[in-house]
This record gives structure tokens, C-alpha cells and sequence, in this order.
């Protein structure tokens, strides 16, 4: 085999160069031919090629409707509404190359709930480079995980516009039965400018003048709400025979809506949470936060049409879908969803595997989450990101950290590059599960702890955008 078919049969890199080496030096049984090649073999030696890019994303500007109702323009991978689906196997290399075409603001992918190096993570100004326009990036890290996760842009409220798609990775040694893997993708949409809500929400005009009392359950009056992109006048269908088992891949990847989710007539058994397994539990419904994810098997009980709904925590809308039988026409029932007794609570999230943490020192923070809303500024410890202390970590530590809730909304907490033991007072400590987002609810009080294991700068923050905008971040560091 000659050294351009070993580049062509992707053998690059160091090896190719130091086989190409011997055999500019010590070539003992070539041909005159063959060791005068043309000059062009000469230049390639020094050449490396790197392995193509799995996927290739131009970010965007994009005319977007998916409502019907009103053109919007908005950010995309692609110009897909949502970014499209990537699925790979526990193993891969994963390598993605980034286009920023948009004019005057820089971009980013952030992949949620991923283990990766720091510098792949996907922050501005954490651990990441931004990708300013006309710039290329090239994000690759190995797969070392499996489950259900997405990946958003961590730039300005591009997330809002339309950037962020699912992130799906088939287990090495999957347990699962099932007859079909579906993906639901949730999401909110706005006719307005997220900048420009933001601004009026800064300024006081858009204050909650008739928010009910007690708790606030949602800044932004949506106009929209999206199942795999469609609305209601549209929605997601999927297909199943009765008998069939369905492995439902729910993400909540809203900007800042709360879902509560069901299907009709379908009770839920939920075995993954934030991508990893549990205990299987059935339930009728669930609540979840921007950020989280579940999966959920589904057995399809007859012949029929049933209603797939995503309500926003404040009653205000719907994300809906249909599941069909294939010899029914796919019908949407458009009426407010009826619960089912049996809710998912964190207590009952046993993980499927005991969740030790290797013994290290402790070492623990005490974080209030707070917030003016009259000046809409929202903040951990009162300190307002990026005017907040680093909370430093030494490899190797223990690091617990405990979140009380002090205003009235709902904050879904993101740690990046890790997760991390869900606390639950009263469930078997041998089995906390494991989590990247956990949602802490108005006046509550919620732990967990995590082994500081992976070097870097990393992001703790509320993924309601507009709180992160308005400051409640925070940046976990590793001394040196
Ligand atoms: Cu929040």
C-alpha cells in the first residue's frame, strides 16, 4: 500500500508521518519508480488530514414560522427548527465543525449534560473561545457516556431563536426492550424579540402586573409552544400498533418554560433521568425544568389517536403531538390536559447503580438563589454574575452544595462537565441519583454533591435564560 492510500484510508497523523519518514529515509526494497515520486508527495507528507467532521453546522439567520402565525427571524443550525438530531454510539469520536455566518454576533454549542474536556464545553468566556462571525470552530471529544441530551447555543438568547436540537447516544450494553426510539424536544416560542423582552423586563415595563400572588411561574407570555419544532396547528405525529413498546426520549428544552408532560391514556415508566438510568417507575405525568430530561417506555394499549402533551407549568399553553396507531388518521386533542393521580417526585429517582463518590476532602457551598424582580436581577448570594465570587475546588474534593430558594419562581440548576448525587432526605444515600439539572422550587431548600474529577472552569447556572442573562451563574474553578 503506498503512502497515499494509507492517507486516503484516513491512517494519518503521527503514524502516517513517521511511516512516510522511513520511507523518505530507508526505503530498502522500492522501486526507482516509486522513490522519485513527483514533488506532490513530497508536500503531502507534511500535510496531515484530519479525520472529516461528523456533522457540519452554518449558523444562521432563518426565517422561521412554526406556528402559522407570524415570520420570525431567527438562529439556527442549518436552518432547522430544531437543530437536527445527532445520534451516536458510546465510543465515538465525536467531531463537529462550526460556521458562524451570523453578521455582528459571535456563537457557541454547549452539549448539555455531556462529560468533555473544558475547552469543548462550549461557554464564551469560561473555558471557551466564542466563534465570532465568519470564524470556524471544530468541537471533538470522545463519547464516553450514553442517554438522552441536547446541545443549545450558549450565545446571547440564540436558544431562544430557534439553536438547540437533541443529543442522543446509543448504550454499548443497552438493557432496554423496545420496538421504536422517539425523541420529543420541547420547546417556546416567540413573535417578540428575546433582547428586546429582556431589555423591557430590565427596565420594569414588562412587570407582572397581574402575577398572581405566592409563586411566579413564568416571566415571558409565549406565543407558542413546540413539540419537535411544530405547533398545534401542526403537530409532531408518531406511530406505534397496539402491543408495541416505546422508548419516549423527553427533553425539556425550553428558554424558560416549566413542562408538565403526559399522553393520553398512556401511563409513563420512566427509567432515565438527565440520560441516566433509574429504577423503572410508572407514573401519570411529570414536571420538569428547562435542561432536564427523561426517558419514558410507553406500551400502546389499543387501536387509536392519543394525545401527547407538553402544558407550560402556568397553565398558559400546550406542546402537543399525536400517537397513532397506523390504521388511524392522527387526531390532536387541542383541550386542556386531564392529570392522572400519580406524579414523578425526585424521591422517588433511584439510581439504577449504587452513586458512591470516591472518598476527598470536603468541601462545601452554601448558595442562596436570589433576586429582585422589580429590577429584574437575579443572583446567588445577592452577587450578580459576572460580579460574583469563583467558587474554587481542588481536584479530588468532594464538593457539596446547598441551594435555598429565596424568591418565588422555580430555578432549574445546571452544573456543567458533571453530575452530580441528587440529595433526597429520607431515600437510600447508596442510590441518589445522578443529575446535571435539578429544579429548586419557590422557598425550598435542595442539595447535592459531586466529586471534583474533570480540570477546567465550569458553569453553574440557572437555565432559565433570562435569569442567566440577568446574573445567576456562577463559575466552579479547579486550583492548580
Ligand atoms: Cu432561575
Amino acid at each position: 500500500m503506498s503512502r497515499r492510500h494509507l492517507l486516503k484510508a484516513g491512517m494519518v497523523g503521527i503514524g502516517g508521518l513517521a511511516g512516510s519518514q522511513l520511507t523518505g529515509c530507508a526505503t530498502g526494497g522500492k522501486s526507482n519508480a516509486e522513490s522519485q515520486q513527483p514533488k506532490q508527495a513530497e508536500t503531502e507528507q507534511y500535510m496531515p488530514v484530519p479525520n472529516s467532521p461528523q456533522h457540519v453546522f452554518h449558523i444562521q439567520h432563518t426565517d422561521l414560522n412554526p406556528d402559522g402565525a407570524k415570520i420570525v427571524r431567527g438562529v439556527t443550525a442549518n436552518g432547522m427548527l430544531p437543530a437536527k438530531e445527532i445520534r451516536l454510539k458510546q465510543g465515538d469520536q465525536f467531531r463537529t465543525r462550526v460556521d458562524n455566518g451570523l453578521s455582528h454576533q459571535h456563537t457557541s454549542i454547549h452539549w448539555h449534560g455531556l462529560l468533555l474536556p473544558a475547552t469543548m464545553d462550549g461557554v464564551p468566556n469560561v473555558a471557551h473561545v466564542p466563534i465570532e462571525p465568519n470564524e470556524v470552530f471544530v468541537y471533538e471529544f470522545p463519547i464516553l457516556q450514553s442517554g438522552t441530551y441536547w446541545y443549545h447555543s450558549h450565545s446571547g438568547f440564540q436558544e431562544q431563536l430557534g439553536f438547540a436540537g437533541p443529543f442522543i447516544i446509543e448504550a454499548s450494553d443497552e438493557t432496554l426492550v423496545y420496538d421504536h426510539d422517539y425523541v420529543i424536544f420541547l420547546g417556546d416560542w416567540l413573535h417578540a424579540n428575546p433582547y428586546t423582552i429582556f431589555k423591557d423586563l430590565q427596565s420594569g415595563t414588562l412587570k407582572a402586573a397581574n402575577k398572581p400572588r405566592g409563586q411566579d411561574l413564568s416571566d415571558i407570555q409565549y406565543n407558542a409552544f413546540l413539540l419537535n419544532g411544530r405547533a398545534n396547528n401542526d403537530p409532531w405525529t408518531c406511530t406505534a400498533k397496539p402491543g408495541d413498546r416505546i422508548r419516549f426520549r423527553i427533553i425539556n428544552g425550553g428558554t424558560s418554560t416549566f413542562f408538565r408532560f403526559m399522553i393520553d391514556g398512556h401511563p409513563l415508566t420512566i427509567t432515565h433521568a438527565d440520560g441516566l438510568a433509574v429504577r423503572p417507575v410508572e407514573v401519570d405525568h411529570f414536571l420538569f425544568g428547562m435542561g432536564e430530561c427523561y426517558d419514558a417506555l410507553v406500551t400502546v394499549r389499543e387501536t387509536g389517536h392519543f394525545t401527547i402533551r407538553a402544558e407550560a407549568q402556568d397553565g398558559s399553553g400546550q406542546a402537543i403531538g399525536v400517537l397513532h396507531s397506523p390504521d388511524v388518521k392522527p387526531t390532536a386533542d387541542l383541550s386542556r390536559p386531564i392529570w392522572g393521580p400519580r406524579r414523578l417526585t425526585y424521591s422517588q429517582l433511584l439510581s439504577a447503580e449504587p452513586t458512591p463518590l470516591p472518598e476527598g476532602p470536603m468541601s462545601r457551598f452554601a448558595l442562596d438563589l436570589t433576586g429582585d424582580m422589580s429590577r429584574y436581577i437575579w443572583s446567588m448570594n445577592n452577587q450578580v454574575y459576572p460580579k460574583a465570587d469563583r467558587l474554587l475546588v481542588n481536584q479530588g474534593d468532594r464538593v457539596l452544595v446547598e441551594m435555598s430558594n429565596k424568591t418565588m419562581m422555580w430555578h432549574p440548576m445546571h452544573l456543567h462537565g458533571h453530575f452530580f448525587r441528587l440529595i433526597i432526605p429520607g431515600v437510600d444515600p447508596h442510590f441518589h441519583p445522578l443529575k446535571h439539572t435539578v429544579s429548586v422550587p419557590p422557598k425550598e431548600t435542595l442539595r447535592f454533591e459531586f466529586s471534583a474529577d474533570n480540570p477546567g472552569k465550569w458553569f453553574f447556572h440557572c437555565h432559565n435564560l433570562y435569569h442567566l442573562d440577568a446574573g445567576m451563574a456562577r463559575e466552579f474553578i479547579y486550583s492548580v
